[in-house]
């Protein structure tokens, strides 16, 4: 969530609007040069705006925007190595087999300084899933996911992946919802739903990303990297719970002398889970550390640990920027969590697992 990208987010055309239509009246166009013209026109107007998405009711939208009182079955989206708190998340879903059933690991990219790019964000992702579950005991064959090597270039158009097919085809084959923990750029996501659309039908998307509705700007790391992906999360329709960094997430502080405490000496990946946070920073100290990503697995593990509003789904700008459009669908917004409630959870888990 950081940010600290290298890249630069290139801006398409104007997602919302479309631009006037001049028509230049050329001395001596013939009829049927206007009429290829105006069809030409006409089958562009028509392939931007191609995308149909299935649309709940609101009933059933609001039915699945509740929050769940039982145990799910999900899978995790995650930009595992882009920096140390993705980690976290993983080892508490994985170590919470009483409120979820993991299903598949999907690797996500990302491009900070801890990658040359997506493809390399994607790839070192995919192998700390393995590295955490290595460190686990646990197995991963047929779990773990290689996702998108690179962002959404436009709103039609998907980024295949293995991940992104295994979404699609493991929603279709789902009878009750499959909650879609994304916990970095939406582009798995995203590309599953263009790739089938059918899908937004079948799944519950919550996602770490942007900063909350009222805040100054929606700009943060998971949403800017693919705002053509996180456009789609808003305007789609598919059932989405937002669980935003700024002024929510940012409360998921923890210390070394706090890991110290509860995770040294619990197993290999107690120990690994303090190694990478030392490691993430220099200056130790008065130093705390934000583990943004454990919001989402918690929030799917005991609800009554968060506040939560039903809003209108916001408009994202280009200028990364929440408008409001009150006649759109709803979707669900994270607006306040219990810090101390959820590292708890998430502690006594790794000791329990450990025993
Ligand atoms: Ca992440």
């Amino acid at each position: 969530m950081k940010i600290k990208s290298t890249f630069t987010v290139k801006h398409g055309a104007n997602y919302y609007q479309n631009k006037p239509l001049t028509f230049n009246k050329h001395k001596g166009t013939s009829l049927l040069n206007s009429i290829c013209f105006l069809l030409s026109l006409f089958i562009g107007m028509s392939s931007a705006f191609s995308q149909e998405f299935p649309k709940l009711s609101d009933e059933i939208l609001l039915s699945r925007l509740k929050p769940n009182t039982e145990k799910i079955k999900v899978v995790i989206d995650t930009d595992t190595y882009n920096e140390v708190d993705d980690q976290f998340a993983v080892v508490y879903a994985l170590l919470s087999p009483e409120q979820m059933d993991v299903e598949a690991i999907y690797a996500a990219p990302y491009h900070n300084s801890r990658s040359n790019g997506p493809a390399d964000g994607m790839e070192k992702s995919y192998k700390e899933i393995l590295k955490l579950m290595d460190k686990m005991g646990m197995q991963h064959e047929d779990l773990v996911y290689r996702g998108s090597k690179e962002f959404l270039k436009n709103k039609n158009q998907p980024v295949e992946s293995d991940a992104a097919r295994d979404l699609v085809k493991r929603a279709m084959a789902s009878e009750e919802p499959l909650y879609v923990l994304t916990l970095g750029a939406p582009t798995n996501v995203a590309s599953a739903i263009l790739m089938e659309p059918k899908i937004i039908e079948k799944i519950v998307v919550v996602w770490l990303g942007g900063k909350s509705l009222e805040w100054e700007t929606a700009r943060e790391f998971n949403l800017l990297q693919d705002m053509e992906s996180s456009k789609l999360l808003f305007d789609s329709g598919v059932p989405l719970i937002q669980v935003p960094t700024e002024p929510v997430t940012s409360h998921l502080l923890t210390t070394i002398p706090e890991l110290e405490t509860y995770l040294q000496g619990k197993g290999p990946i107690g120990d690994y889970l303090i190694e990478i946070f030392k490691d993430y920073h220099d200056n130790h100290y008065a130093y705390s550390k934000i583990i943004w990503d454990i919001a989402v697995i918690a929030y799917v593990i005991d609800s009554s640990w968060f506040k939560t509003e039903i809003r209108h789904s916001p408009i994202l700008t280009d200028q990364m920027t929440y408008s409001v459009d009150q006649s759109r669908h709803f979707i669900r917004l994270v607006t306040y969590l219990r810090r101390d409630k959820i590292f708890g959870d998430m502690f006594r888990k790794i000791q329990d697992h450990h025993k």
